[in-house]
């Protein structure tokens, strides 16, 4: 077991200060699966109401600065005052997420739907998220679309494929400058047989026909089981083309659970390699999003921990001894450089991320400080009539 140095535990501090995770707006409503949507008491009734939660898990953390927006979810009158109101709150709005898989024309596909008219409405609600998101300051359009089929020969995979990419053209086009289309993948659901977007692969294809502007999203979710998403992460942030994550943790399939409870491994693993490839160099600009849903577990404490458990998993793997793991692996020591990571992953570094916080003059301890403020106690008195947002709405 290694001691962290003073100079090394600076270091991580510093790099650790500049971490920020977006948390999603829809995280904060009641959510569930199609069995069962279990309310909670005190969830937002407005977009205004989510954001306050989310600003009041930036209080508590300084390290979730912004909150994404899911549209129509989230929807306003005046974008401007939402997000005047959202910087009075003490953050700012950030990605925004189009939404163009829950209504009934989109049985067959939105962008990629073989009726124009369906294309049109699609791709126009794209465009309508582009301005939207210029008037709430917003840097990133974060597209994920559920198109696909379900049986072979529904329709024409290669069309789907022409249709998608003069859709994102046409927004990419409309994008202004300093804007920037993340295209998220997602290997099945809600089609079975074939997604549109089903891989890092497609996703890299069309952005890279794009142009620089457009980049990858990995939500760690949407894989098959057994895929090594690390792998993904090292190879698009080489070549430049990752944009950023939708983190969340799974068993089976988008279970959208707390980041870092299933496989805190895993995390470690590629929050290592966002180190290796630059990702948290003060000049990247890797979006670090939170995509989740607490069915069970209550909401703004979920969030808490959410992203405790990436300030951790990006400690311990800032915690690598890179020179030693060099000597290793360059001395073709399997078992030697296997040991100086998971050195690392077995440091506990609660007690680092605690010190940082305090040096922050926060407290040490988030979820203590929530329990403590009174807030989840006022906003169940005071939110009478809070409703489903989002999923399960
Ligand atoms: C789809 O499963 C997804 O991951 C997309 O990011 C959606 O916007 C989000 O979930 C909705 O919860
Ligand atoms: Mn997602
Ligand atoms: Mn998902």
């Amino acid at each position: 077991m290694t001691e962290i140095s003073p100079s090394r535990r600076a270091t991580v501090k510093s790099i650790l200060r500049g971490l920020r995770i977006e948390t999603p707006s829809w995280a904060y409503g009641n959510s569930g699966t199609r069995f069962k949507v279990f309310a909670q008491a005190g969830v937002p009734r407005t977009p205004q109401e989510k954001i306050d939660d989310a600003a009041k898990v930036h209080e508590l953390t300084g390290a979730a600065p912004s909150v994404a927006l899911h549209i129509p979810w989230d929807k306003v009158d005046d974008w401007a005052g939402l997000a005047a109101h959202a910087r009075d709150a003490g953050i700012e709005l950030g990605a925004i997420n189009p939404n163009v898989f829950q209504e009934d024309d989109y049985k067959l596909g939105s962008i990629c739907n073989p009726d124009p008219g369906i294309r049109r409405k699609a791709t126009d609600h794209l465009l309508e998220c582009v301005e939207i998101a210029e008037q709430t300051g917003s840097k990133i359009l974060s597209m994920w679309v559920a198109d696909g089929t379900n049986y072979p020969g529904q329709d024409d995979i290669r069309a789907r494929q022409d249709r998608l990419a003069t859709a994102l053209r046409e927004v990419y086009d409309r994008m202004p400058e300093g804007m920037r289309l993340l295209l998220e993948y997602k290997f099945f659901e809600p089609a079975f047989y074939t997604m549109d977007v089903p891989d890092w692969g497609t996703s890299y294809a069309h952005c890279a026909q794009l142009g620089p502007a457009a980049q990858v999203l990995v939500d760690t979710g949407h894989h098959a089981p057994g895929t090594n998403i690390e792998f993904i992460v090292s190879f698009l942030l080489r070549a430049g083309m990752l944009g950023g994550f939708h983190f969340n943790s799974r068993f089976y399939a988008d279970d959208d659970l707390i980041v870092g409870l299933a496989d805190p491994f895993q995390l470690f693993r590629l929050m290592y390699e966002v180190n290796r490839g630059g990702g948290l160099a003060a000049d990247s600009d890797l979006a670090f999003m939170l995509d989740q849903c607490h069915n069970i577990e209550p909401k703004i404490p979920a969030m808490i921990r959410s992203i405790t458990n990436v300030q951790e998993a990006t400690a311990k793997a800032l915690l690598v001894d890179t020179d030693a793991l060099r000597s290793a692996q360059e001395a073709g020591d399997v078992l030697g450089a296997n040991e100086v990571l998971m050195d690392a992953y077995h440091t506990d570094v609660r007690p680092l991320v605690a010190e940082l916080r305090t040096d922050m003059g926060l407290d040490p301890d988030p979820i203590a400080a929530y329990r403590r403020s009174g807030y989840q106690q006022r906003i169940e008195a005071e939110r009478v009539g809070g409703n489903a947002m989002g999923w399960g709405a």
